[in-house]
């Protein structure tokens, strides 16, 4: 056991050793709120950082398994999901991190709180939080648009802190035909008088929460009114309605669903991800018949920011591993860091991630006032609404590219280890790669900024504009003002939103010229 020995990088705690965060969480908490919460932060990097790591590991080796037949060849579709899996499910519970956002002991800030909370539990998750956001959704659509049964039977549960009550939803949308155009949706719900529930059959193409309590689902409404034709359904997405239903019955039965197979994935490994029949799964309807997309909608926002926290929280991690790791390696008689071109290097992924994390707290606190004050306040009605519409699938699109572009930059901040199983980091360049694509991938959320510039007539991108001018105002006349960390940092938000919205014209003035 002779000859030179690399230090091994170690990042402790990804929030005592971050000042990004820190200062991010200075500028939108009030003093008070942010000592309360403190403590709660550290132990959840610490929780991350031990256990976390370990049951992510067993995770990852240990991947979801499909039995589909017993051994007298009865099909059984039983899901077999790692003790590790299930022991997130509890902790998840434990912490709140569902819990937190409903609560809403910190009004507006409580999101903030969340969001911060759950970026600390990433790493240590295991994935556990693609589970989570789809829950957070669906609380937030039955808080919506659910009847009093649904919000005392299913709701209460979703945001519940006791394990045993806890439970969470999947989202099933993407069909063979479509997945950015669920329009093409095959799947039927027939109403059943003699049970007084929908039943809905179909093939559902992905279901990454195969393991959930319950489910919220798009499928094309028959006509249930009386005199009706048979069969008698709108085309399109015009014709899809929202339904809730529970995924299995209280003896653990599937209702109505058989597990086609288990999707083999590039990477998201420790996630059981499913191709489902539903034959006669009996549901609920949410909200207005035929108003399955809209309804569903305010899932897609929610999950379309937690991509944004997710990769915000990715890039943290890389930047600070790299950090860490050029503290320690000498190459050329000098430390790393004290190497101008990797120093240049390391600048550059910290302007990434110090601009993804304004951005993504930036939506998060609209997200949070929206959901808190009064709706009909103009600072809410005619600023954060629209704005939140219009800048979650930027940002969405923003953090999924900067992060896969950074995790390949991290990779080689490591050089040759950095390209080993063991560092971990090809599982998280596999795992924040799929942000491409699913909730929307770039082109369908660049059509949708479109969307919304059309839907607005333009008067998003103005009240954007006008926003990102207010951050700037009290820059002004600050001489020195891009020295100081929290200016620099306020610039940062104006050239990441500025930098995405261009290209969103741009791509605009493409489309239009073909
Ligand atoms: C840590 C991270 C964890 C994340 C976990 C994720 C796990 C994976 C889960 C999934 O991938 S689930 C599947 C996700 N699927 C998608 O994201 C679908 C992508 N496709 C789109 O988003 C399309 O743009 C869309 C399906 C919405 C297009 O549908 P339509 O029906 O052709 O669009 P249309 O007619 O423009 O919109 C219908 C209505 O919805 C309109 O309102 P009105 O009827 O009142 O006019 C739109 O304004 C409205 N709408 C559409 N998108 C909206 C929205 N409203 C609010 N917010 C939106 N985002
Ligand atoms: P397509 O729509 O066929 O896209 C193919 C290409 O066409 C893309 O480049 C796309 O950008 C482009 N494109 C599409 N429309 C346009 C357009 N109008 N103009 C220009 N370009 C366009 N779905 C669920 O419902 N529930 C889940 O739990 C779930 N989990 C998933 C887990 C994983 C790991 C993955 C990879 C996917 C998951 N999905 C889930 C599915 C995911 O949401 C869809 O795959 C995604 O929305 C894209 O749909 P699609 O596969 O039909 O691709």
């Amino acid at each position: 056991d002779v000859g030179f020995k690399q230090d091994v990088p170690d990042v402790q705690n990804t929030f005592l050793e971050d000042p990004v965060m820190i200062s991010v969480l200075e500028r939108y908490l009030p003093g008070n709120v942010l000592n309360e919460i403190k403590p709660d932060l550290i132990q959840i990097c610490d929780w991350a950082n031990t256990e976390g790591v370990t049951l992510t590991a067993r995770m990852e080796e240990d991947q979801p398994r499909l039995r589909q037949y017993d051994s007298w060849c009865r099909r059984v579709d039983e899901l077999l999901v790692t003790e590790a899996w299930n022991k997130q499910k509890g902790i998840a519970a434990r912490e709140g991190v569902v819990a937190i956002a409903y609560e809403r002991k910190y009004g507006q800030f409580s999101r903030i709180y969340q969001m911060a909370k759950l970026m600390l539990w990433t790493s240590g998750s295991g994935l556990y939080s693609c589970p989570i956001a789809m829950t957070d959704g669906c609380a937030r659509v039955i808080e919506l648009h659910g009847t009093q049964e649904m919000k005392d039977q299913v709701y209460s549960r979703l945001i519940s802190r006791d394990p045993q009550k806890f439970i969470t939803s999947g989202q099933w949308m993407t069909e063979r035909p479509g997945g950015s155009d669920v329009g093409r949706t095959e799947t039927q719900a027939v109403w059943d008088e003699q049970k007084k529930a929908w039943s809905v059959s179909g093939f559902k193409w992905f279901s990454s929460a195969t393991d959930a309590n319950v489910t919220m689902l798009l499928a094309r409404t028959h006509d249930p009114t009386p005199g009706a034709a048979p069969n008698s359904m709108r085309d399109g997405s015009k014709g899809l309605s929202l339904y809730l239903a529970k995924v299995r019955d209280d003896d653990g039965k599937l209702n109505g669903v058989r597990i086609h197979r288990l999707k083999d994935k590039v990477g998201t490994k420790a996630l059981p991800t499913a191709e489902l029949e539903l034959d006669g799964m009996l549901a609920q309807q949410v909200g207005d018949n035929y108003r399955g997309v809209k309804n569903i909608s305010s899932i897609l926002n929610i999950t379309r920011v937690y991509c944004g926290m997710g990769c915000t929280a990715a890039m943290q991690r890389f930047v600070l591993g790299a950090k860490d790791y050029a503290r320690r390696r000498e190459v050329f008689g000098a430390l790393l860091r004290d190497q101008p071109l990797h120093l240049a290097t390391l600048a550059n992924m910290e302007l990434q991630y110090r601009a993804t994390s304004q951005f993504t707290f930036f939506c998060i606190a609209m997200l949070g006032r929206i959901e808190t004050l009064d709706n009909n306040l103009p600072e809410v009605k005619e600023r954060d609404i629209p704005l939140l519409r219009f800048l979650t699938p930027i940002l969405k699109v923003w953090s999924a590219k900067n992060a896969f572009a950074m995790s390949q930059e991290a990779m080689e901040a490591f050089g040759g280890q950095g390209y080993m199983e063991e560092t971990g980091l090809g599982r998280a360049m596999r795992d924040i790669l799929v942000n491409t694509i699913w909730e929307g991938t770039t082109n369908v959320l660049s059509l949708d900024v479109l969307r919304v510039m059309a839907e607005t007539g333009g008067d998003a991108l103005e009240l954007y504009a006008e926003t990102v001018r207010g951050i700037l105002e009290p820059l002004k006349g600050r001489p020195h003002f891009v020295k100081s960390a929290e200016s620099i940092e306020e610039s940062l938000t104006l050239i990441a939103t500025h930098f995405t919205t261009y290209a969103t014209i741009e791509t605009r003035h493409l489309l239009e010229a073909s």
